[in-house]
């Protein structure tokens, strides 16, 4: 059998919770994202089926159509994190369909890419419901925008969301290691109503804080991304 760049799946069929459908949201609006995608995640790009035939399915990726696994960084945010809490996928690889570029239902023929060493943040929801403790299928959340570049501008955007919607954020070890700290939230709980209220909420004062972490942050992506390829050469090769 040949081998493929994707986990093995011990489950089926998928049923897929919510379609893919056309953009929800403006390309450029972060709110919204973070609103409304299932988990808002920090995710590095192990591979994608592009040219890759699938030996059970026959389905063969194409640049218009494809599938990607994602290791998950960090889970930022979610609708409900409460419930979606136990998912099971921070620290996961995993399967991320719905990915294409040159779509005719997007603005301008856009679409969501997935490059493998790339570091994301990404916008997903959970596309299908498996067994319990097994690690579930996922999806963009649209198909037509993909994954923010991760830097601190668009790092910052999700943390101005998230202090002002501090229920909607992940906490210590459920958001993920140390690294996976956002600039004007904190990391280890929940902030209390009346602090909430204090959590800094303009850019000015997420960019402020002490520039130290920029450089933990930039050798830890370096050593994500390191460490993503040579897991992509592995897998691919
Ligand atoms: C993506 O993965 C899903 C779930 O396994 C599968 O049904 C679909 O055919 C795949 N799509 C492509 C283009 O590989
Ligand atoms: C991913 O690679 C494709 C070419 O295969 C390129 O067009 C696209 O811009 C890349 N995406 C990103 C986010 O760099
Ligand atoms: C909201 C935001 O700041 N988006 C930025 C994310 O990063 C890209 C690439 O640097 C910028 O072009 C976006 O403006």
């Amino acid at each position: 059998m040949r081998p493929t760049a994707f986990l093995p799946l011990v489950f089926a069929p998928l049923a897929l919770a919510q379609s893919q459908s056309a953009p929800q949201c403006q390309p450029t609006d972060v709110d919204c994202f973070v609103d409304k995608a299932q988990y808002t995640v920090l995710g590095s790009v192990l591979g994608n089926n592009i040219g890759q035939s699938n030996s059970v399915t026959g389905v063969t990726g194409t640049e218009a159509n494809y599938n990607a696994t994602i290791r998950i960084q960090c889970v930022y945010a979610s609708t409900d994190p409460v419930a979606n809490n136990g998912q099971n996928i921070l620290g996961k690889d995993v399967l991320v369909t719905g990915f294409g570029t040159s779509r005719r239902a997007c603005p301008n023929g856009g679409g969501a890419t997935a490059n493998a060493t790339q570091s994301n943040i990404f916008f997903l929801f959970v596309a299908n419901t498996p067994p319990k403790g097994e690690t579930p299928i996922l999806s963009v959340f649209d198909i037509c925008t993909g994954g923010l570049t991760y830097n601190d501008p668009n790092l910052s955007a999700v943390g101005q969301v998230l202090a002002q919607n501090p229920q909607r954020a992940f906490y210590g070890s459920a958001r993920g290691p140390s690294d996976c700290k956002i600039n004007g939230l904190p990391q280890d709980a929940a902030p209390t109503p009346s602090s909430a209220a204090t959590v800094p909420t303009s850019t000015s004062a997420a960019n402020n804080l002490p520039g130290a972490a920029s450089n933990v942050k930039a050798s830890w992506v370096g050593s994500i991304i390191a460490g993503a390829a040579a897991i992509a050469g592995a897998v691919l090769a």
